[in-house]
């Protein structure tokens, strides 16, 4: 069947609709940023660069490391732009757009995110590095996809829902990262369960003039624990990666720079070097 369209919109130059994108200009391995500023400081680290194309927040660099082939894309913030992105992403390698059909052979994309994020654990100091092993979304994205049979964990999410059964105007949702990717990239890295917030004030627990419906909602994520995980750190992707990653067949991990402890109400002092830690340490295991 032809997709629509006004489903899949097609620039008249032959890119996809937001991204700017021709099919090709996509490596296989892709490395997601909030911030539109942090590609080239990825891509400062690149052998060589092959294009440089960018529209509105989101913008691209491909080149090699090495023999690879790499991506890094801006998404700017929160999972209405993953929605973007990653469709955007997957339509790019496995939609044919001449026929406008799904095509028969697919790709799956290594996609790596390389953010920064506050701890909510003592445990986890500023300038950590940090493998979210998974993606709790308190977004509401996943109420429009069926959700994700892969890489879904339903007891640990159906003790996620009771911990946070007093909030109950949320809709969880969680998602595992590509195993491979973190037994690779993230090996040897602290993890555990990275919530994603729809916001960044109240819907992470900040106080600043507004007051807030969740009272204690530090407590409240810091207090979880299953057997294995705990929640380690507040976010705003990636939930929505793994979970757009998983609904589309392809491999996932968010790799958090902590810049905040919000458990010791501070903030680094030296942002810059941590996220520049977490780029070498990316670009390094690739
Ligand atoms: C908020 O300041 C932004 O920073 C974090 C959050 O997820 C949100 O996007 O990640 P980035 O530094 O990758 O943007």
């Amino acid at each position: 069947m032809k997709i629509a369209q006004s489903d899949l919109i097609i620039n008249p130059d032959g890119s996809i609709y937001h991204l700017n994108l021709l099919p090709g200009d996509v490596a296989e391995t892709v490395i997601t940023v909030g911030d539109p500023d942090r590609v080239s400081q990825v891509s400062k680290h690149f052998d060589t660069i092959e294009l440089k194309k960018g529209k509105r927040e989101f913008i691209t660099h491909t080149g090699f490391v090495g023999k690879k082939r790499v991506t890094v894309l801006s998404t700017g913030i929160g999972t209405d732009n993953i929605d973007i992105v990653l469709n955007e992403l997957d339509a790019l390698v496995n939609i044919d757009f001449n026929a406008r059909q799904i095509k028969q052979e697919l790709t799956s994309l290594n996609i790596v995110r390389i953010g920064t994020s506050g701890s909510v654990q003592p445990d986890i100091p500023m300038g950590t590095i940090l493998a979210s092993a998974y993606g709790l979304g308190m977004d509401a994205l996943m109420n429009y996809y069926l959700p994700p049979e892969l890489n879904s964990n339903a007891a640990l999410l159906e003790e996620i829902k009771v911990h946070f059964k007093g909030f109950q105007k949320i809709n969880p949702y969680l998602n595992a990262a590509d195993e491979n990717l973190l037994n690779t990239i993230g090996k040897d890295l602290p993890t555990g369960i990275t919530v994603t917030a729809p916001g960044f004030y109240a819907p992470q627990g900040r106080l600043v003039r507004a007051q807030n419906a969740v009272p204690h909602f530090i407590n409240l994520v810091s207090s979880f624990k299953s057997n294995q995980y705990r929640i380690t750190n507040l976010e705003m992707e990636t939930a929505g990666i793994y979970a757009l990653a998983n609904v589309l067949g392809h491999k996932a991990l968010s790799i958090n720079a902590i810049l905040a402890s919000r458990v010791n109400f501070q903030f680094s002092s030296e942002p810059d070097k941590v996220v520049e830690n977490a780029i070498k340490l990316v670009l390094e295991r690739l």
